[in-house]
């Protein structure tokens, strides 16, 4: 037995009880033990080896059509009172869900292995790491969090026999009667469960095999449960990219952004600037908790090992440093298969194979009419293999902190970008954040919808009290110093509904601004939404954006923005009395200034 940890053993052991495996494994987490599992998924049909001379020890699957994405209606968050849920969660009473929940594992894992995975988000033993323990009958799951965290020996060393950690429990809820045939992607469609049960702290996922719903380190625990113990312990844990920006002149400052789901975070974490004599570097691309040092700053790390990016749109144009990534040692999911053993996705290349195989397997060439990759196809990569991450972005200290951005997909209305004029301002910019949804999460796509901070699917209590938290922060730490807080939008259209902005390397256009109007070299203009870049303040050299496109991007239509204001209403209030008082008068302050501006 590797662990004596008396509560450990108790977990999986009851959870075998329950689930009735045939067998239990413990993941060391080994090389060796990886490439059993790899081969065994082979051997079954769910992972397809890709070419060794192109992508190394690499693997396609393809998953059950009804399964792509994460389910935001079959996810449950549950504290016994539903207040503390909120208005943003779907409740159940714990007690009933556990029951309801437990006859569904019952036996939900015979005919297979139940895999224990020890896993740490942060680095192994830094004092800001969690450690979480994932029971699962997926291998997938286990080769995926081997990618995505760190997991085996090294995390049940640093457990000790009386350590803390998160329980979570997945099952894909595909049992198998003896000689049963197995499916290449077992999961239970109809019957899926993505639950968080914040007093334990635990998760019971059943059902699904797909990315956040069964990836318990990412969404569930980093995000949804990580967020409860941020609120109650003074830290902060966001969806956010964290990355590194360094001047010409050699000075570097951190910069985290909250984006929602396939809005631009891994490209932004990993952009390669087109201003000569700019660098960036990763530390991270889509999850960022951050607490005070000593002396009052804010300091981030990234809780993950590596990336679970939006395959589609991903090239050596839009992001190059994340196709360099891809040479060996990931996983592909719902990508297309091209006949020579490589992947391809739509926008790889700007001319498509003469002939796929589809996500869906079927025989695809450029005229099907479909598309190849599903449009939430993704790769699994470690983060290690990413040839501009930064140095310190294993740091157990974490980085420092310097700027906030929040942004989304707003066609209209919202400029390139603004910078709030105090952290009580920008937080309650970031509580109007709005974005037309993606196919990140089941459901439809383009319907703008309020997304506070991006973690409308994610914070795991009350979202009204998670402002108040927001609010709160500069109070938590003696000599807090806050970061500035900016609003960008890479995505406004123009009448003829092409995008105003190139974006990708050259949003290092606004994060120049960004960085000089925290060093308070760069000028801006009021407005009344907050400091807008002053004529000419952003570095358009070299770029091709005709002047009036410029012009269109930095403006602020108040009109506009006062037709917004009766949606902005009615999403305070779904969250009733929850929403901070201070938050409802930077709102009637806001209308007021447009209102005078619009006259
Ligand atoms: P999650 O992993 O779901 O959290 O997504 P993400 O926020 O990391 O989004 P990602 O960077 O993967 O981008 C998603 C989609 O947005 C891709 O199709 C990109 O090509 C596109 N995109 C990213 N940045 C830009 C940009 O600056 N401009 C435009 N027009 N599209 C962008
Ligand atoms: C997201 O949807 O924000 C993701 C993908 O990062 S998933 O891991 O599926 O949540
Ligand atoms: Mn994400």
């Amino acid at each position: 037995m590797k662990t004596n940890h008396p509560h450990l053993l108790k977990f999986v052991a009851d959870a075998a009880a329950l689930c009735r495996p045939d067998a239990i494994h413990w993941c060391d987490g080994s090389e060796e033990e990886n490439r059993r599992l790899c081969n065994q998924a082979v051997a079954a049909g769910t992972f397809i080896r890709l070419d060794e001379a192109k992508r190394l020890n690499s693997f396609l699957v393809m998953s059950d059509p009804a399964d792509v994405a994460r389910v935001e209606d079959r996810t449950f968050v549950c504290p016994s009172d539903p207040r503390e849920a909120g208005p943003n969660n779907n409740w159940r009473d714990p007690v009933e869900l556990k029951a309801a929940m437990r006859k569904l594992y019952d036996g939900c894992m015979r005919g297979r292995t139940m895999y224990v995975i020890p896993f740490s988000m942060g680095p192994i033993g830094s004092p800001i790491a969690h450690i979480g323990v994932e029971l699962t009958d997926s291998i997938y799951v286990v080769v995926n969090m081997r990618i995505m965290t760190r997991i085996g020996d090294a995390v049940l060393k640093a457990l000790g026999d009386d350590g803390e950690f998160v329980e979570c429990l997945h099952s894909v809820g595909a049992p198998l009667a003896p000689g049963q045939q197995d499916v290449p992607w077992p999961c239970n469609a109809e019957n899926k469960y993505i639950s968080h049960f914040p007093e334990d702290p635990s998760i019971w996922s059943y059902g699904s095999g797909y990315g956040g719903n069964a990836l318990l380190g990412k969404k569930c625990f980093a995000l949804r449960i990580a967020s409860t113990m941020a609120r109650r312990q003074g830290w902060m844990a966001e969806h956010m990219l964290i990355l590194g920006l360094t001047n010409p002149a050699g000075e570097k400052k951190y910069i985290a952004a909250a984006f929602p789901s396939a809005c631009g975070k891994t490209n932004l974490a990993m952009l390669e600037p087109t201003l000569p004599g700019w660098k960036a570097e990763c530390v991270g691309d889509d999850i960022c908790w951050m607490k005070f040092d000593d002396s009052g700053q804010l300091r981030a790390i990234n809780p993950e090992a590596g990336f679970f990016g939006v395959a589609p749109g991903t090239s050596m144009k839009s992001n190059p440093n994340a196709m360099r990534t891809l040479h060996s040692n990931c996983i592909y999911t719902n990508c297309a298969l091209t006949p020579d053993g490589d992947i391809w996705w739509e926008d790889m290349t700007d001319e498509p194979p003469a002939e796929l195989l589809s996500w869906k397997r079927e025989k695809w060439t450029p005229d099907s009419g479909v598309k190849a990759a599903n449009p939430n196809a993704r790769y699994t990569a470690p983060a290690r293999q990413c040839p501009v991450m930064d140095p310190a972005w294993e740091d157990p200290a974490g980085v420092p902190i310097s700027a906030i951005l929040f942004g989304g997909r707003r066609p209209a209305t919202v400029p390139l970008c603004f910078e709030a004029p105090s952290w009580q301002y920008g937080t309650f910019l970031g509580t109007i954040q709005a974005s037309e949804t993606t196919a990140a999460a089941a459901g439809s796509v383009g319907v703008l919808r309020y997304d506070p901070m991006a973690m409308l699917p994610f914070c795991g209590y009350n979202m009204g009290d998670y402002f108040a938290h927001w609010l709160s922060m500069p109070g938590r730490a003696p000599n807090a110093r806050m970061p500035r807080i900016f609003f960008v939008n890479w995505f406004r259209k123009g009448e003829d509904g092409r995008f105003l902005w190139p974006g990708f390397g050259d949003n290092s256009r606004v994060l120049k601004w960004i960085f000089e109007r925290v060093d308070g070299t760069a000028d801006a203009v009021e407005s009344p939404i907050g400091l807008l870049p002053a004529p000419g303040a952003i570095d358009t050299a070299g770029l091709n954006v005709p002047d009036a496109d410029m012009a269109e991007l930095l403006s602020v239509d108040a009109g506009a923005w006062l037709q917004d204001l009766p949606a902005i209403r009615a999403h305070y209030a779904k969250f009733g009395d929850a929403i901070p008082a201070i938050l409802r008068k930077e709102l009637d302050d806001l209308e007021a200034r447009l209102q005078a501006a619009a006259r």
